[in-house]
């Protein structure tokens, strides 16, 4: 399999499923919401734009699976399994913000072996394929240096149903207010790739599926960041929790956010 061949192929389709994203959210302002109920409006964009995304990578490599957000087609255990969301951020979609995105992961059996996220509003196309070949459009992708807390540009997401764990995480970031900049951006797939950017130095999140994190986590791991999920493990894929950093700061985000007291 030419992984690279097939990852611009793939970039193709996300191009192609975010330029509808783009559109439909222009509309979504025009429209009277309140007329389909905002729920209904978003739940039929998200359908659409997966069975898009299903029925373009299903095309391409008819041999893998899928395992999808909106589930508009069953998982079935294969070799290979995209694993995808086709709207990450959506509550930045129905309120007319940005960012949001469309996210595409291909596993072969427990490993992911491509990550592609792209936001189509700043026409920014995060990509991986191997260790060493992470891009941001055609440029290669760089953790930061940031080693330190202090001073650090730290991306944080809070879950929708905020468990005791989760609350004691919150006020140990409120503790750290003074000493970095902390930012809630909406799209757990982007701001694991801004990390792999090196824009910002870390994220945090609990609550998250493996269609939010699986392509992020790719591209940041690919790009030299790390990734862990609360116990400083390997199951920040389908364990709900994840820490991704520039590696450097990792150790700190554990011993004063995550785990602190
Ligand atoms: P979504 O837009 O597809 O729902 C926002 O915090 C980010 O986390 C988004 O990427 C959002 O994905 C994702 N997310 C998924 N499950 C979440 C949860 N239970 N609570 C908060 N955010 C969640
Ligand atoms: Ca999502």
């Amino acid at each position: 399999m030419n992984l690279d061949l097939l990852c611009s192929e793939v970039k193709d389709i996300a191009r192609t499923v975010g330029d509808y994203l783009k559109n439909e959210q222009a509309l979504l302002k025009r429209n009277d919401i309140e007329l389909k109920g905002m729920r209904n409006y978003v739940t039929y964009i998200d359908k659409e734009a997966e069975q898009m995304l299903v029925l373009a990578l299903q095309q391409l490599l008819p041999e893998a699976g899928f395992l999808t957000e909106e589930n508009t087609v069953d998982f079935e255990q294969r070799p290979y399994t995209w694993v995808i969301d086709p709207l990450d951020g959506t509550t930045n979609y129905v309120h007319g913000d940005t960012p949001y995105s469309v996210s595409i992961a291909l596993m072969h059996n427990e490993e992911t072996i491509m990550g592609v996220v792209y936001d189509p509003v700043a026409d920014q196309m995060f990509t991986a394929t191997e260790m060493g070949k992470a891009y941001l459009n055609d440029l290669p992708l760089q953790v930061s240096k940031q080693a330190k807390l202090e001073n650090g540009y730290i991306g944080f997401g809070i879950p929708y149903s905020l468990n005791e764990k989760g609350e004691h995480i919150l006020q140990n970031t409120m503790k750290q207010f003074k000493k970095c900049s902390f930012r809630i951006k909406g799209s757990a797939a982007l701001e694991i790739s801004y990390v792999a950017a090196g824009i910002s130095d870390a994220y945090f999140h609990s609550g998250l599926s493996p269609w939010d994190v699986a392509a992020g986590a790719f591209i940041l791991q690919c790009a030299g960041g790390m990734c862990s999920d609360f116990s400083g493990g390997n199951n920040y894929i389908f364990g709900k929790e994840m820490v991704a950093s520039n590696g450097a700061i990792h150790q700190e985000i554990m011993n004063y956010i995550i785990q602190g007291n």
